[in-house]
């Protein structure tokens, strides 16, 4: 990690007497568990941190029931409070991607004058997003989570990371590496930290388990078998829909032999969509890029990680309408595929 990274870190955390962490909506187990390791961190130095999320997840929920002490914040009241106060007060944003993820939280950041700091795994644009905000970033997409770039942070300064927040870091490090499958050297070194430091790593194992409700099973059946699948060269493009759980519905496409899936769902207001690409061909096929530009062209907003990511489309039309911008979305996927493997000769 840069030095300069750690510096500013420090920095944050010396000149501010409270913290406000923000965490993206459905927090997962890296946001939550970066969350607890920086307030761990704060509170041994004697200051504390708020929690604040829209929404947790299941992992995250269940993880909390063994976890009586650690408070997540949803009162909207007693954010404008604290933000109001008039003492120097550090909001950090924890995993959060972009605005878009921050469900209730996002005007409480763009109307906040005290300084922020966000850090993040996913990609570098905060940096031309947040013009006007009193912000720094740490922005590292070489880390596998947010949980991999605290516990650096926190290694670093030589804090004895405690047992219980070294298993949850390991969680989240578990998670988001989806077990290890993007993983670096720096990634081992950190967990080899962290069981240092006393993290269970079977306990961790566990907390990233998750229990597959019916529907998710439904969907991702129901996405296998309505799948269009075609071959461009010797690649697997499958493209499906479902009705919800569509990046399960992709991931499962993917399991099942796909080397690219994309699944695209019809909500309420909008229409949504999920991409994921076999490892040995992110390179090529790089699906945050490509739902970038499908953001771009359908008035959207796409993003996420090269290997995965979402496009989501507000659309308030009637559910005909809606079903033929689906198909003209999935329609457009795969024609950007075909051109991709066509500009690098292969097919
Ligand atoms: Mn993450």
């Amino acid at each position: 990690m840069r030095h300069s990274f750690q510096l500013l870190f420090h920095d944050f955390v010396d000149s501010n007497s409270s913290f406000v962490v923000f965490l993206h909506h459905n927090a997962d187990m890296d946001a939550f568990a970066s969350a607890v390791g920086f307030q761990s961190y704060v509170n041994a130095m004697g200051k504390s941190a708020f929690i604040f999320a829209d929404s947790l997840n299941e992992n995250v929920q269940n993880a909390m029931k063994n976890l009586p002490e650690v408070k997540i914040q949803q009162d909207e009241t007693m954010l404008a409070e604290i933000l109001s106060k008039n003492e120097s007060i550090g909001v950090i944003l924890l995993d959060v991607g972009d605005y878009s993820q921050l469900g209730f939280l996002e005007p409480y950041l763009q109307s906040t004058h005290h300084e922020c700091l966000i850090i993040d795994h996913h990609n570098e644009s905060w940096k031309e997003d947040s013009h006007g905000l009193n912000v720094s970033h740490i922005l590292d997409p070489a880390s596998t989570s947010t949980s991999e770039i605290i516990s650096t942070l926190l290694i670093s300064s030589n804090y004895e990371i405690p047992p219980n927040i070294a298993t949850l870091l390991l969680a989240g490090i578990i998670s988001d590496s989806q077990r290890f499958l993007r993983a670096s050297s720096q990634t081992f070194a950190v967990v080899q930290e962290l069981l240092v430091a006393g993290g269970d790593y079977g306990h961790a194992m566990l907390l990233c388990k998750k229990e597959i409700s019916y529907s998710e099973k439904i969907a991702r059946l129901r996405s296998i078998q309505r799948a269009k699948i075609e071959a461009i060269n010797n690649i697997v493009l499958a493209t499906s829909f479902v009705s919800s759980f569509e990046s399960s519905a992709a991931r499962a496409l993917l399991v099942a032999g796909a080397d690219i899936a994309f699944v695209a769902a019809i909500k309420e207001d909008e229409i949504r969509g999920s991409a994921r690409v076999r490892n040995g061909l992110v390179e090529l096929f790089d699906m945050q890029r490509i739902l970038e530009k499908l953001g771009n062209e359908f008035q959207g907003r796409g993003g996420g990680h090269s290997g995965a990511a979402g496009i989501n489309i507000p659309h308030s039309g009637t559910k005909q309408e809606k079903r033929e911008l689906m198909w003209l979305l999935i329609k457009r996927f795969r024609e950007i595929v075909q051109e991709l493997a066509t500009s690098n000769n292969l097919s």
